[in-house]
């Protein structure tokens, strides 16, 4: 018949035109065909977490179906791509979110309950890919859900760790980390590209040639490694665009070095190549902590020299002038771990494709762009010269050369002044002599943010001044957002419910403003008792989760105090546990009789890793452990007061303390958190923030009203006096009395540990207390005693809460990203039709 005239081509066409279909039937035809052909097993003898990878595959079927179709949509239009490049994501659970994106969910809940499993418990067998420390990985998981909703020609690369962050276990009071192997059962939610490879080269040398009275450099020898793609689609909500997360693993290269396996050595030969698998092993788990490791180098240059080759494939796709780069690409560094890029994306402009550097170094800058997330100094990256000369030798050549064309402008415009020229180089003149990324960052690309309103300011006024000077326009801010989708829908499907009902339609899940129309039901009852039924069934979930991995028992009506995020002395996990020391001592001063009447049940949850290095974030675990065990066993305390320290704290889990949560606490010192996330997250959640004027906290009390939050402490301003006045005040005089007596009761060994917690004490008690818990604890006395009153009065509490979560839409990643592209990435939408809702 006609099939036989058709060509190859066309054949293969036609049988891609049937489309995959959704209904019940075809779902439950797939899943057990992925049961029987793509994991082997019977249909009779299977368990959950099979019927997980079953579900997963048919899944990932129809996100790749969308996936093609939009990178060749891209592709066929030729719009302008945005490259997110960042050395982590922490994406967390695939299943719930692909399906809810692809509103799947329910169809996929009727068909896996007929073939005998509940959803939500396969949902449950699924590791989280923890390909991040915090925050940072986190906002730019985030993002890629932003940017696939918002129909952005967007991709994010990264690197396939084969251990994400260590798995936390608290035992004794101690925290222990576990390895993270996350591939062990496989991973269905990656395509392997076999045939994407890009050779890496580290070490060499740079070897000079004259050609055509021009000299070129060629750096060569050394070692080379293969980067190999691992695909990731990313599917936006309410649309069939889907994203790509390309994660780039390492692999010994395919040309091998004769002589090494000429020397009769085959197997030493063998494992020289096999130490090329392990650049890309393991996330380094430091969080806003440098490190100047030379492996955790070469996982930045794998990933920018990967990434940079692929780029510039892409955009020699079609034939075009070099001059169009920065209308074709935007590059995104999400902080300064990716920053090489610069110099890569240089080197190859003028080493490879003879472009002139001034030429080469205009289109650079025009395509980069660069956002800071911590001003502090621990964490900013500084390479040293030699590590740099022997690893990347033709990179610091060139790092020179950019800093000796900027020096030269900055001389014109500022002559005689070696402070600023200084400040302003690339090389920090210390012995030895060291490379400034944040510098790299700055010059190389023409817009620079700053991750919240505060944080920005701060760069422009002490961090990066001089460069503000320099070139003012080029600062922005870009206030931080986080996904609706996981941080409401998904982890909150009731309150996500009532959204839905009370709005009359589902928009909100990309318009998060319209939930902003529920102000006139703040008062009303039945609204009231609906959002009180929610947040305590949430929390009923909470507390199964609490007593099955902590073995403690919490009391339903006491108040939801929740502190989770990663251990560091700036976020000030100590001051908290030092006030719940405070509290369970006026409890206790307090007789029997009296106690209910005066005191109000509070559990107080704390959650997060710890560095493994990071000794005193560990003393603050063994302190908080500490209390807990005494307060949790004391009769006469009862659940007047429950300490509980949540292990592993991670984006699933989150999933479940955060919509539990009654009040949660975001209490750096002033200047310290960039942004913070999980407030936004806390806030879209119903919960009410105790905290300082520091990050995103102080916009979110613009958006809420200070009457919606406990704010209390120091401002940014105050905070170079207060450090004055405490390193010339008598430690005795310093701290308030309260505060005296808690030391005091750790200091007698009340909580055990005695030498380890003096220890962590002593670092704060002379002269030493650089994040200000002595300056800020009596204005956190009085902030922990409105909370008490503001929830004796439920239905204030109550009302407080929902303005929290009906005001919180300017923190929805979609604003955040709709201003990326606006305002630095000049990037427009591309909305792929689809194919199920046209004619085909
Ligand atoms: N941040 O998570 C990290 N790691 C770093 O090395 C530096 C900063 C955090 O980034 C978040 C996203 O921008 C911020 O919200 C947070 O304040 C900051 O500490």
């Amino acid at each position: 018949g006609s099939q036989n005239n058709l060509t190859q081509n066309e054949k293969m066409w036609k049988l891609m035109q049937s489309y995959i279909n959704n209904d019940k039937e075809t779902i439950q035809q797939s899943i057990v065909n992925h049961v029987e052909y793509t994991l082997a097993k019977t249909r009779f003898d299977f368990s959950v977490f099979h019927a997980y990878q079953a579900i997963s595959h048919s899944v990932r079927d129809r996100l790749i179906e969308a996936f093609n179709d939009t990178a060749q949509y891209f592709t066929h239009h030729d719009c302008k791509r945005v490259y997110y490049l960042s050395i982590e994501f922490l994406m967390g659970r695939y299943l719930q979110n692909a399906l809810i994106n692809l509103e799947l969910e329910e169809n996929y809940k009727e068909a896996v309950l007929e073939l005998g499993y509940n959803l939500e418990s396969v949902y449950e067998q699924e590791v989280d890919p923890a390909l991040g420390n915090g925050g940072l990985g986190r906002l730019a998981a985030c993002f890629l859900d932003s940017m696939a909703t918002l129909n952005i020609p967007a991709w994010g690369y990264g690197i396939r760790y084969s251990y994400g962050i260590f798995r936390q276990l608290i035992k004794d009071g101690y925290q222990y980390e576990v390895p993270d192997y996350w591939l062990d059962n496989g991973n269905p939610w990656e395509i392997e590209r076999l045939d994407v490879n890009y050779p890496i080269r580290f070490y060499g040398y740079v070897r000079k040639i004259h050609e055509n009275g021009k000299e070129k450099s060629i750096w060569e020898g050394g070692e080379l490694v293969l980067a190999r793609a691992y695909d990731n689609p990313i599917p936006g909500y309410d649309t069939y665009n889907t994203i790509n997360l390309r994660l780039w693993r390492s692999l010994p290269a395919r040309e091998f070095d004769f002589n090494s396996f000429n020397q009769g050595d085959y197997f030493k030969a063998l494992e020289e190549r096999e130490k090329a698998e392990y650049i890309t092993s393991v996330l380094y788990p430091n969080d806003s902590n440098y490190s100047g490791k030379e492996l955790r180098l070469k996982q930045q240059y794998l990933l920018v020299c990967a990434t940079i080759q692929d780029v510039i494939r892409r955009f020699k796709k079609k034939k075009r002038d070099w001059k169009e780069l920065p209308e074709k690409i935007a590059v995104q560094l999400n902080d300064t771990h990716p920053a090489m890029a610069i110099v890569e994306l240089l080197r190859v402009l003028i080493d490879h494709e003879n472009l002139e550097i001034e030429f080469a170094w205009e289109l650079v800058y025009r395509s980069f762009s660069y956002t800071n997330h911590t001003i502090l100094p621990e964490a900013l990256e500084k390479w040293g010269i030699d590590l740099l000369a022997n690893l990347l030798p033709r990179h610091l050549e060139i790092v020179y050369l950019i800093n000796f064309i900027f020096l030269e402008k900055v001389t014109k415009k500022f002559p005689n002044d070696l402070h600023r020229l200084s400040s302003l180089s690339i090389i920090e003149e210390s012995n030895p002599k060291k490379i400034r990324m944040a510098n790299l960052s700055i010059i190389g690309s023409h817009a620079v943010n700053g991750v919240a309103a505060i944080h920005s300011n701060l760069l422009t006024t002490t961090l990066f001044k001089d460069f503000y000077e320099l070139r003012p326009k080029k600062f922005q801010n870009k206030t931080n957002g986080v996904t609706p989708r996981r941080w409401i829908r998904c982890c909150n499907v009731q309150l996500a419910q009532l959204y839905t009902e009370q709005l009359g339609g589902d928009t909100w899940v990309t318009d998060l403003t319209q939930v902003k129309c529920l102000e006139n039901m703040v008062e009303d009852p039945e609204f009231q008792n609906n959002w009180q039924r929610i947040k305590r069934q949430n929390k009923e979930q909470l507390k199964w989760w609490v007593k099955e991995n902590c073995g403690i028992d919490i009391n339903l009506d006491s108040l939801f105090d929740v502190q989770v995020k990663r251990l560091h002395e700036y976020k000030r996990q100590f001051m908290n546990i030092l006030y719940v020391i405070h509290r369970y001592l006026q409890i206790k001063k307090t007789t029997a009789d009296q106690r209910y009447a005066k005191f109000l049940p509070r559990t107080i949850m704390f959650g997060g890793k710890a560095a493994p290095g990071y000794i005193n974030a560990k003393r603050i675990i063994k302190l908080i452990c500490s209390v807990a065990d005494k307060v949790n066993t004391d009769s006469e305390v009862g659940d007047l007061l429950k300490i509980v320290y949540l292990p592993n704290y991670n984006v699933s889990n989150a999933q479940i303390i955060i919509p539990a949560t009654e009040l949660s606490q975001h209490i750096s010192t002033a200047g310290l958190e960039a942004s913070g996330t999980s407030n936004m997250k806390f806030v879209m959640n119903g919960s009410l923030i105790i905290g300082t004027m520091d990050g995103a906290n102080v916009e979110i009390a613009e958006e809420v009203g200070k009457e919606n939050m406990f704010i209390f402490g120091a401002l940014v301003d105050d905070i170079e006096g207060l450090r004055n006045n405490m390193r010339n005040t008598d430690p005795s005089q310093y701290f308030p009395p309260e505060l005296n007596e808690v030391f005091q009761k750790i200091d007698e060994g009340f909580f055990g540990a005695v030498d380890e917690l003096r220890q962590l004490i002593s670092t704060i008690r002379n002269r030493n207390d650089y994040y200000l818990i002595g300056a800020d604890f009596k204005s956190y006395l009085e902030a922990q005693k409105k909370v008490d009153e503001s929830y004796r009065n439920k239905k204030l509490w109550t009302k407080m809460s929902i303005c929290n979560a009906i005001r919180s839409a300017k923190f929805s990643s979609d604003r955040t990203i709709q201003q990326y592209a606006d305002e630095i990435w000049g990037v427009k939408a591309f909305q792929i039709p689809n194919p199920s809702q046209s004619a085909r």
